[in-house]
């Protein structure tokens, strides 16, 4: 017996050295953005993008209440003087965008407004960024302008109602960017975004194991929920090789 207790008191401190010997890497997951987080904020769209294609249904709910998921990218064409050039050079708002400011749980019942959260990924970027929402009634997600995910439904804003994988943030400023749609009742939003910020960047044969790894994981992704933007997103990792 006491042969056993010496040996399990050997194995714990064999253990604990290991434990204390583990080096920083890899840090775990961050959250970057939440309720609190300030964000850029438009909400001068109002109904402007009711029925104009079926992401955004008719008012009041008399469309009917739909569940598209996932959705295609919305086209935004008809309100580019309200929205500006948010996604095509989002360091510049026009005047319909306030300052960073906390983002409004619920907004006008039956509106769409539009959110920019920016996103310092330090000098050595962001890794595995994923994530949840929760919205009454529409959501459309992009970063740094390449369109991620969208989806409508029925229902409260709970968060989980959504988890996307979001990929990585390249090293500096990132932004995210979200378009929140209603069509009657009551609105709703909640959103968590994490991802694990690198201390020490990767060198050149650590980029492109992550890459090649990261590469199959979006694969997967894909497969689950967005068949449809698979050459798109093939399309982006072309460029991101390239
Ligand atoms: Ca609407
Ligand atoms: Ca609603």
């Amino acid at each position: 017996m006491k042969r056993h207790v010496a040996l399990l008191s050997a194995l714990v401190a064999v253990v604990a050295a290991l434990l204390w010997a583990t080096p920083a890497f890899p840090q775990s997951p961050a959250v970057l953005v939440d309720d609190t987080t300030p964000g850029r904020y438009n909400a001068a769209l109002g109904t402007a993008l009711d029925a104009t294609q079926p992401q955004f249904p008719c008012a009041g709910s008399l469309c009917g209440d739909p569940t598209i998921n996932p959705a295609p990218e919305p086209d935004l064409s008809s309100v580019s003087s309200i929205l500006g050039g948010w996604l095509t050079n989002p360091a510049s708002f026009n005047a319909n965008w306030g300052g960073p400011q906390a983002i409004p749980l619920s907004w006008d019942i039956d509106s769409e407004t539009a959110i920019v959260y920016e996103i310092d990924a330090g000098p050595c970027g962001v890794e595995n960024v994923t994530g949840s929402f929760g919205v009454d009634n529409g959501i459309f997600v992009w970063v740094n302008g390449a369109y991620k995910f969208g989806a409508l439904a029925p229902g409260p804003a709970i968060l989980g109602e959504y988890a996307v994988s979001l990929g990585d943030l390249p090293p500096g400023m990132n932004f995210l960017q979200i378009l929140r749609e209603d069509h009657g009742g009551a609105s709703g939003y909640s959103v968590e975004i994490s991802g694990t910020t690198l201390a020490n960047c990767p060198t050149d044969d650590d980029e492109d194991d992550d890459h090649e790894d990261d590469d199959d994981e979006d694969d997967d992704d894909d497969h689950e929920g967005h068949e449809h933007h698979e050459q798109e997103h093939a399309d982006h990792e072309h460029e991101d090789d390239a």
